[in-house]
């Protein structure tokens, strides 16, 4: 290509839309080329974002954006979205402090017209929209981008029920079709799809029968129609969309801007005819255009830095275990002594480790796809019979499946352990990935035992503890690695509701729960050296509390201080609370928790730092309420 970049000049999509269908095309590619250098450099959302290349940029050409809502689920394929709605210039600070996020915000960008970062929520939403701008008297449409993966999410099929029942005109559904979910898709549907289209008769079948049906004299028509219908139901994919009230379009080549320009031309024609809700089916290759990623889309959909001309990471640096790996070689020793373990996740094999899990007990793991209601009440129900299911879902997802652990685990008391991954601060990911609320959900539940480890070795000792424990019962654990502790060789099961005194001191106690047990003890050495005596616990149990070692410290000590990587709002730090209160102690008391605000991405330490959650953070509170002045002189 000679001269300036075609992209250079694109500050909006009405930019865009000057150019001709060739120009589009060229744009794309420097989309692709910006893409790539810029996530090599940042770390992001690869293959996803490559695939969607063409179908964002061609949406924008045709519709009228953002009079036109796009909705796009998820958001990690967003990356063009982002380029060609003026935020080139920030994309090198993608999941960086200050910097742009890796998912879609409302306040980032007017073109961003719904936040995400969880799968499924796109065809509500547009529905929403649609409705709206119907209510509103605009012209507009609203069109819903979402992959095939996040298509086996309960809520898409909710959605795309109430528009076919609603006959929504301006209502347009294009599914990403690339069979890849963040590993391979799962599911019937995805099956049905990719069997259906692997028809050599699909595409020619369509065009003929369109063709016979014209030329025939009324009388045979009739037969005709019911013949074509079955004759479709064989060989159709779309027939699964129609029978839900969609206008069926496609299959079409979701990598050639050439046939999206047409399609979606023709799309709007249908819309102005009064033809919607449509549906779009688009086949897309996951990393399209860039060899290392189409080869192994798994390995590039999020990924670190990496070198551009090779594809190649730099090499892992040795360090401790994650705690996602120390789950399930846990969960692996467990299943090998209990044949009724089951491990179960929505669609997060290798994020929660479980993948490792699969390799050794594959009869005994289940990828349920994105559907994490689903994978709660099918535990549930695998619990019921007798069996012993591990649900790994991240405390961030287990969100979505608030009532399945409330109405069919715990009132049943029925005998699930959740293994609750990513449970507070992730990160890169912001602020909808926080794990940031479980506590709060699940400590007010009846029958269930809530946990979380200091270290990756207590982490093995609750999972033992947590599947003896004869009810529901969740573990939760930080992202990445661990401390690098000692595996102990035996798995002891913790007795519940006991904590662990880590250390005894009078002028103060703090209270920490998980990854701020050690930190606790971090200040707790910090503040001998000033003269302090700290008595440090950890807590291990949120849910039963230990209210009498709680207490009696309280007691004892002149201040305390909670700590946990939750809400300050209803978490552990509640409960102490509500604990002291019970037992009619009053002392000076700061609870360092996540406050009551959003919590954007940045690196986790940064985060941390900034909110007190570290050993500088918990010293620095244990001063300020006993009135003592810092290491440094400071007075607090
Ligand atoms: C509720 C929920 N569960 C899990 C995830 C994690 N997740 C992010 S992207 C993704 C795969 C999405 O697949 P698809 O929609 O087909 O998009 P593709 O990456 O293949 O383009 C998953 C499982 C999520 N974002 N939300």
């Amino acid at each position: 290509m000679s001269g300036e970049r075609l992209l250079n000049g694109i500050e909006t999509p009405a930019d865009l839309r000057e150019l001709s269908s060739d120009q589009v095309a060229q744009v794309t590619v420097e989309l692709r080329q910006a893409i790539i250098e810029g996530v090599s450099r940042t770390g992001g959302h690869l293959a996803s974002s490559l695939g969607a290349v063409e179908l964002i940029t061609a949406l924008h050409y045709v519709f009228d954006t953002p009079r036109d809502r796009l909705v796009l689920d998820v958001g990690h394929q967003g990356y063009p979205h982002k380029l060609l709605t003026g935020r080139g210039d920030r994309f090198s600070s993608i999941g960086t402090e200050g910097g742009i996020a890796k998912f879609l915000r409302r306040v980032e960008s007017p073109y961003d017209h719904f936040g995400a970062g969880h799968a499924g929520t796109s065809i509500s939403a547009a529905l929403g929209m649609a409705r709206a701008l119907e209510h509103k008297g605009s012209e507009g449409v609203a069109i819903a981008l979402i992959g095939d993966g996040s298509m086996t999410a309960g809520m898409a099929f909710e959605a795309m029920n109430h528009a076919g029942h609603l006959g929504q005109k301006n209502l347009v559904v294009v599914l990403n079709d690339n069979e890849m979910s963040i590993s391979k898709n799962v599911g019937a549907l995805s099956s049905y799809l990719s069997r259906k289209l692997s028809h050599p008769m699909v595409r020619r079948v369509k065009g003929w029968a369109r063709e016979v049906l014209r030329q025939l004299p009324a009388d045979a028509l009739h037969w005709a129609q019911k013949a074509e219908e079955s004759v479709k139901v064989f060989i159709s994919p779309g027939l699964v969309f129609e029978a839900l009230g969609f206008r069926y379009v496609g299959p079409v080549q979701g990598n050639r801007v050439d046939v999206l320009l047409e399609t979606f031309e023709h799309v709007r024609q249908m819309l102005a005819g009064g033809e919607g809700p449509i549906l779009v089916h688009a086949l897309t290759a996951k990393g399209h255009g860039y060899e290392p990623a189409e080869r192994d889309p798994f390995r590039y959909h999020g990924v670190g830095s990496f070198e551009v001309g090779t594809g190649a990471f730099p090499p892992s640096k040795p360090g401790p275990p994650k705690y996602q790996d120390v789950f399930a070689d846990t969960l692996i020793r467990l299943a090998r002594e209990d044949e009724r373990i089951v491990g179960i996740t929505a669609a997060m094999a290798d994020g929660t480790g479980l993948d490792r899990f699969a390799e050794v007990f594959p009869d005994r793991f289940y990828d349920v796809g994105i559907a994490e209601q689903h994978a709660v009440t099918f535990a549930a129900g695998l619990a019921s019979e007798g069996m012993k299911p591990v649900p790994a879902i991240y405390s961030t997802f287990l969100q979505r499946a608030y009532d399945q652990v409330v109405h069919d685990v715990c009132l049943q008391n029925l005998d699930v352990t959740f293994a609750l991954d990513r449970a507070g601060i992730v990160g890169a990911d912001g602020a909808t990935h926080q794990g940031f609320y479980d506590l709060a959900y699940l400590r007010t539940l009846p029958n269930m035992v809530v946990m979380a480890p200091k270290d990756e070795n207590e982490l093995r000792h609750m999972l033992r503890a947590a599947i003896e424990h004869d009810g529901p019962a969740a573990v939760r654990f930080p992202r990445g690695a661990g401390l690098g502790v000692p595996l102990d060789p035996e798995l002891k099961a913790l007795p519940l509701g006991e904590a662990e005194l880590l250390r005894d001191g009078e002028d103060a106690a703090v209270v920490a729960l998980g990854n701020l047990v050690h930190p606790a003890l971090e200040a707790a050495a910090e503040l001998a050296a000033e003269g302090l005596s700290v008595a440090v616990l950890n807590a291990r149990f949120v849910k039963p509390l230990d209210r009498e070692r709680i207490v009696s410290l309280a007691r004892r000590c002149g201040a305390l201080v909670v700590a946990e990587e939750h809400s300050g709002m209803g978490g552990f730090g509640s409960a102490v609370l509500e604990a002291l209160a019970a037992a009619g102690v009053s002392l000076p008391t700061r609870g360092l928790a996540i406050p009551d605000r959003l919590v954007e991405h940045g690196s986790p330490e940064a985060i941390r730092a900034s909110l007190g959650l570290d050993a500088a953070g918990i010293a620095r509170a244990v001063r300020e309420l006993l009135g003592r002045s810092g290491s440094d002189g400071s007075r607090s």
